[in-house]
């Protein structure tokens, strides 16, 4: 905790960001200044990012065309912006509330939930490559399976937190079963065998929030990377924008329309669909003078199953293009390894010479 007198300069950093910018601010602490400054011009002319419509997926009349909508956007984008998702304009309005809520509370009810040594769930501000560390406050806890949620995290958080959190699981378990139902059935994988593995999978969430930043140009909201996921769905909760995705080399600000859903391709679909998706590289901008809050759901296989390319992808023509390893160890190993691009997919791909 900060003392009464401490200053940006002398506050230790991965208390929380949030508290940092309460203190006199003279310039942003080295301990959060990027290096590599070049990366933060996004373009100046890109293209804007699809949007995929579910309405349209789920009408007979419509469905094949938009089916192909969503597959070439999966494997040229790796991300869109979901409209007409069915997750009710009250409950996203609910959890904006709640979140702002949460992260008002005092510090010292914040720690209560405090990431513990040897932990990666909780909240707490996470150190990324050369211990910059990134410019926001993050909750992140797995939610799923229900016996793996931690007992000092989700089930004690405020009742009224907690009930809408609760809810928007639901709807966000019901909403990604249906994707990735869509994505098996583009990628002509047996939907019966996707929807087995990402049935009661492992699910998480993370709640983050990017306090305003006067140097926004010298630091991150979050490093670049690729998420380790099946799918991500990602609600920007406050309406203010800062999500870039890295398309063909260049970064691209995405600008969200209002009451819209981004789904992004994670490292786990990739694998599956053997390299014909490509999961997103991704980061995020702070802004000079708002806070941005975002809520992300991680949709991922159960613990139980095997990561891999989808057999009925694979031939003499199309060989494996990555390794077969249980959920479990993926998760395992996910986490000991540092947040870096798309680092953790490059470790999952076959080597030469491991002649297979
Ligand atoms: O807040 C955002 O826009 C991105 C969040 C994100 O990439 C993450 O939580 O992994």
């Amino acid at each position: 905790m900060a003392s009464p007198t401490a200053t940006v300069d002398n506050f230790p950093p991965a208390v929380s960001v949030q508290e940092l910018i309460k203190q006199p601010f003279v310039s942003v602490p080295q301990s959060y200044v990027q290096s590599d400054q070049g990366i933060f011009k996004p373009a100046d002319c890109f293209p804007s990012v699809p949007t995929i419509d579910l309405k349209l997926l789920l009408s007979e009349e419509t469905a094949a065309l938009e089916l192909e909508k969503l597959h070439s956007t999966c494997k040229e984008w790796g991300l869109f912006q979901l409209v007409n998702h069915g997750v009710s304009s009250s409950l996203l309005e609910n959890m904006r509330n709640e979140i702002e809520e949460f992260y008002n509370l005092p510090l010292e009810e914040k720690m209560k939930y405090k990431i513990r040594q040897g932990d990666v769930e909780g909240y707490g501000t996470v150190a990324t490559i050369g211990r910059i560390f990134d410019w926001g406050d993050r909750f992140y806890m797995i939610t799923n399976p229900i016996h793996r949620r931690k007992p000092h995290l989700l089930p004690e958080l405020p009742s009224s937190l907690r009930n809408n959190l609760e809810s928007y699981i639901l709807e966000l378990q019901k909403l990604s079963m249906k994707l990735v139902g869509f994505m098996a059935k583009a990628l002509k994988i047996d939907r019966k065998e996707m929807e087995e593995m990402f049935d009661d999978g492992m699910q998480s969430v993370r709640m983050t929030y990017y306090p305003p930043c006067p140097q926004p140009e010298l630091v991150l909201g979050i490093f670049p990377h690729s998420d380790a996921t099946g799918i991500t769905i990602l609600n920007q909760i406050n309406g203010v924008d800062g999500l870039q995705i890295k398309k063909d080399g260049v970064w691209i600000p995405v600008s969200f329309l209002e009451g819209s859903l981004v789904v992004n391709v994670g490292d786990i679909l990739e694998i599956l669909s053997n390299g014909l998706y490509h999961s997103i590289e991704h980061r995020a901008a702070v802004n000079s003078e708002k806070e941005r809050i975002s809520i992300a759901f991680f949709v991922n296989p159960k613990f139980e199953a095997e990561v891999g390319p989808a057999a009925s992808l694979i031939n003499s023509q199309n060989p494996p293009l990555f390794r077969r390893i249980g959920m479990e160890k993926y998760v395992k190993d996910f986490f000991s390894l540092k947040l870096n691009g798309k680092s953790y997919l490059e470790h999952m791909k076959v080597q030469i010479e491991d002649g297979n």
